[in-house]
This record gives C-alpha cells, sequence and structure tokens, in this order.
C-alpha cells in the first residue's frame, strides 16, 4: 500500500471533528489535565458518564511532572499511596507513612488511564469563559491556546455541561472569569475567591478534602483550586491531596448527575 498524504491528513481531521462535536454537549467538563482533573475524569469516565478534559497546554500532567523543585519524584500519604497502586503505579516506602513515586510514572499513567477509560482530553484548548443560566453554570466558553497567547481576536466557542470541575490549580481560572463578568457570589465563606495561603503541608492536605466541593451551581472545585477557593494553605509536593481530591469530586459529581437524572 502506498501512503496518501491527504488520507492521512483526512482521518485526523474527520476523527477530531467528530470528537469534538460529539464533546459539545457533555455530562462533565473538567478544565484542566493536572492530577485532580485527570483522575476525576477517569472516575466518571469509569461509571459512564460523558466526560471531556480541557487542558491549555500540549501536554497534560500540569504540575505532577516536576515533582519537587523539578527533582521528578512525588510523595503521598498512605492513602494516596493506595490509589497510585490501584492504577498500578510502583510505589516505594519512605518511612513513617511517607511514600514516593516516579513523578513521570504518575503522571503518564494518569493521562493514559483517563483516556482508557473514555475521557476525552482536547490539549491546546484554552477555557476562557462560562456559560451562565439562572445563577447556575451550564458550559463554557473555549479557544484554541495559540489564540489566547498570539492576542489573536478569533471569537470562540462553547461547550454545554451538565457539571463542571474547576481543576485549574492554583490560578482557579474558571471560577475567576465566572466573579469578573457576572455579579454572582461564591458559597465561600466572603462570597469570593478567599485566596490561597503559605505552605503548611500538614493542614493543607486535610482541607482540600473538606474543601473540594461545590463552589458555585454547577461548578465542582478539586486540587488546588480547592484550596485557593475556600482559602486554605498550600502543601508543596505532596500529592495525596490532589488523588483523594479528584476522587472526591468524582463522587460528588456522579450522585449529582445520579441525583437530577
Ligand atoms: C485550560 C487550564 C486553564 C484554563 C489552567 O496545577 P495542576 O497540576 O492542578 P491540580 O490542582 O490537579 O494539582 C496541583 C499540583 O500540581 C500543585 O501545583 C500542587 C500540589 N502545589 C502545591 C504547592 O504548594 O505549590 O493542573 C492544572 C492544569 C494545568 O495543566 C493548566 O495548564 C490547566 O490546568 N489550566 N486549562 N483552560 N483556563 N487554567
Ligand atoms: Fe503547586
Amino acid at each position: 500500500m502506498s501512503l496518501d498524504e491527504i488520507q492521512i491528513s483526512r482521518a485526523i481531521v474527520d476523527r477530531y471533528f467528530s470528537k469534538l462535536s460529539d464533546c459539545l454537549d457533555l455530562d462533565v467538563a473538567v478544565v484542566g489535565a493536572g492530577p485532580s482533573g485527570m483522575l476525576a475524569a477517569m472516575r466518571l469516565a469509569e461509571k459512564g458518564r460523558k466526560v471531556a478534559l480541557f487542558e491549555r497546554k500540549l501536554a497534560p500532567g500540569g504540575g505532577m511532572w516536576g515533582g519537587g523543585m523539578m527533582f521528578n519524584e512525588i510523595v503521598v500519604q498512605e492513602a494516596a499511596a493506595e490509589i497510585l497502586k490501584g492504577l498500578g503505579v510502583r510505589v516505594r516506602e519512605a518511612g513513617e507513612g511517607y511514600f514516593t513515586a516516579d513523578s513521570v510514572e504518575c503522571t503518564a499513567t494518569l493521562a493514559s488511564l483517563a483516556c482508557r477509560a473514555g475521557a476525552r482530553f482536547f490539549n491546546l484548548v484554552s477555557v476562557e469563559d462560562v456559560l451562565v443560566r439562572e445563577n447556575r453554570v451550564t458550559g463554557l466558553v473555549i479557544n484554541w491556546t495559540p489564540v489566547e497567547t498570539q492576542g489573536l481576536h478569533v471569537d470562540p466557542l462553547s461547550v454545554r455541561a451538565r457539571c463542571v470541575i474547576e481543576a485549574t490549580g492554583h490560578p482557579t481560572e474558571v471560577l475567576k472569569v465566572l466573579l469578573r463578568k457576572n455579579d454572582v457570589r461564591l458559597l465561600t465563606e466572603t462570597g469570593g475567591i478567599v485566596g490561597e495561603r503559605s505552605m503548611w503541608a500538614d493542614i493543607a492536605e486535610t482541607t482540600t478534602l473538606a474543601n473540594t466541593r461545590e463552589a458555585f451551581p454547577g461548578v465542582f472545585v478539586t486540587g488546588m483550586a480547592a484550596n485557593a477557593t475556600f482559602g486554605s494553605f498550600r502543601m508543596g509536593p505532596i500529592f495525596g491531596g490532589m488523588l483523594l481530591s479528584g476522587e472526591r469530586v468524582a463522587e460528588l459529581v456522579e450522585a449529582r448527575l445520579a441525583a437530577e437524572a
């Protein structure tokens, strides 16, 4: 068989646009393919939900690839070590309830398993706005990352979703744009994004889970965005809270979808 460049191109174009078209109406839209977003997407896809992840960067993975200060190992506590083992990631004991894992193995495994579970990844796509109807977020406004980075004047497209997961990490971009453009209050003490505090791993890891919840009707926060939204501490390169938060947000969203069915 001789290879035809046009057939190669058509295969990509056809396949991509049928995938995108299918994902214009979702059960769950996850913004940000960091560890918490990828684990949440995997779990919801495993439940049979139609899930897509929108990730600004070329490579999914967020802040997990680089471990701590570019030393590519991460630390997790026991409960999260069990999650990683369940995913087939090799975990090593580091004494007294601490475990390490290779950050590339972790990140690549999360991305791979989320894909295989049926979550669709749209990398190089930035979420620049949200759809709001009657005080509820009902979808996302998306654009190509190069449009954003080049400052091109190109209008976006929209995606409808029954639930949105805010997994953009430190910057909490979904909630920021929601607050900037709409006269609304979040389900926080102040009604706004309370803001991330300095490093305190012990408290931060516990509160990440407690802060994993609905922050505005239709928007559930997970991972670092959960602590930034509700005003808790950062935790450095310990990723247990991110993984447990990803699991938790998937449970909350699944319960909501089931209740609204
Ligand atoms: C599309 C976007 C947009 C947008 C951002 O930062 P992440 O890795 O997120 P988490 O919460 O799963 O993990 C946090 C962890 O990596 C971390 O930073 C920790 C534990 N820090 C502790 C500390 O003390 O510093 O991933 C978020 C992803 C990234 O890949 C972004 O590119 C992406 O979201 N993203 N994608 N549209 N508007 N904003
Ligand atoms: Fe971080």
